[in-house]
């Protein structure tokens, strides 16, 4: 029996030593130590060697049997080693082939004038109040002095929920009377940017969901004087300093005085071409005094406290100011549009 296992063992080296490869290394594994292979099976049968023998044939089998299971893994790593190299050369990378560009997100053409409009409101100590785009029509229309069936109404195309009196905001304006009630009877600087929704016709120049930034001063003697050099002094940050501005009478039903703010064309400055239709002007916002009736629906007394307001389109601005000459661009999800900003 002695002889066999030194047999076998001679045997199972010289296999060892000739398995090229990892796959022909684990049939030999299997076949020699697995629970089936000889060297194995050998190893179980101590018992029935002779009582003499049996302690030098113990102390043998399991010698071998190490002996094997080490030069198995020194053999399997080696193996391995190979395997690897062989793999990687062939698949070696070309480092003189041109690189393929990758492409980085960044930030949507309505975020970036977003965000240079909260920048330049914050300078001038405007913060940011938010307020939700589901409103009711109480906020929407009632406390901005647009009773039902006033005609002002048509202003304002409006989606309504299957919840009666509820909608989704037209404008950022109901935030007004948020903010009024949040903050009153303290003096108010907020801009209050959002997402608006109006049941339009979709056209270039008009969206059905669309951002406004609305503006909102309340204090004592704020004066139609502090709107004008406020507003001025927006446009010349957003457009440049040398850019014209003007206030046109206008109406808005929670505002008055109420006025549109025009600048001067961008494409062709104040020269007159197809954008500005020939007037020289571009409109950029609403604006106005706060109406009494809304004042006191904030909580404000109108006899103490004035105040103005404003609402801008950031899409709108940021078409005037990069020469985009369709407002379906922004939702279009096109790369060719979005990577020009
Ligand atoms: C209003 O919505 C008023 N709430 C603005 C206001 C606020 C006036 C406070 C006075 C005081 P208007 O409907 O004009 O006004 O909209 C304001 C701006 O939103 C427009 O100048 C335009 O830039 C943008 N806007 C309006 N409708 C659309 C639309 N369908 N698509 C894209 N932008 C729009």
């Amino acid at each position: 029996m002695l002889a066999q296992a030194e047999q076998s063992y001679k045997e199972a080296l010289s296999q060892l030593e000739g398995a090229e490869s990892t796959a022909v290394l684990e049939a030999w594994y299997r076949d020699t130590l697995g629970r089936k292979g000889n060297i194995y099976l050998l190893t179980r049968q101590v018992g029935q060697v002779d009582p003499a023998e049996r302690p030098a044939f113990g102390k043998r089998i399991n010698e071998i049997k190490t002996a094997l299971e080490s030069a198995y893994e020194e053999r399997l790593a080696t193996l391995r080693t190979a395997e690897l190299e062989a793999e990687l050369a062939g698949s070696a990378i070309d480092v003189t082939l041109p690189g393929r560009r990758s492409w980085h997100g960044r930030l949507h053409p309505a975020t970036q004038t977003l965000r240079q409009i909260y920048r330049i409101w914050g300078d001038m100590g405007f913060q940011i109040y938010r307020s939700r785009d589901v409103e009711t029509d109480h906020y929407n229309f009632e406390l901005l002095n647009i009773p039902q069936h006033h005609p002002a109404r048509d202003m304002w195309d409006t989606f309504h929920t299957v919840t009666p009196g509820v909608i989704l905001r037209t404008h950022t304006s109901p935030g007004q009377i948020h903010a009024m009630h949040d903050y009153c009877p303290e003096p108010i600087r907020v801009i209050l940017p959002g997402m608006c929704y109006r049941y339009e016709q979709i056209t270039a120049r008009s969206e059905i969901q669309f951002h406004q930034v609305e503006g909102l001063a309340v204090g004592r003697n704020i004066t139609f004087t502090d709107l004008k050099g406020t507003l001025t002094a927006f446009a010349r940050r957003m457009f440049g300093a040398d850019r014209a501005v003007r206030f046109r009478a206008n109406y808005f039903p929670f505002t008055e005085p109420s006025a549109e703010m025009d600048v001067e064309c961008i494409l062709c400055n104040g020269s007159g071409c197809q954008v500005c239709k020939y007037s020289g002007w571009l409109e950029i916002l609403g604006c106005g005094m706060v109406h009494p009736n809304v004042l006191r629906n904030g909580g404000y007394d109108p006899a103490v406290y004035s105040g103005f307001a404003f609402g801008m389109g950031p899409e709108r601005i940021a078409m005037l100011k990069y020469g985009i000459d369709d407002i379906r661009y922004f939702w279009g999800n096109d790369l060719r549009f979005l990577a020009q900003f």
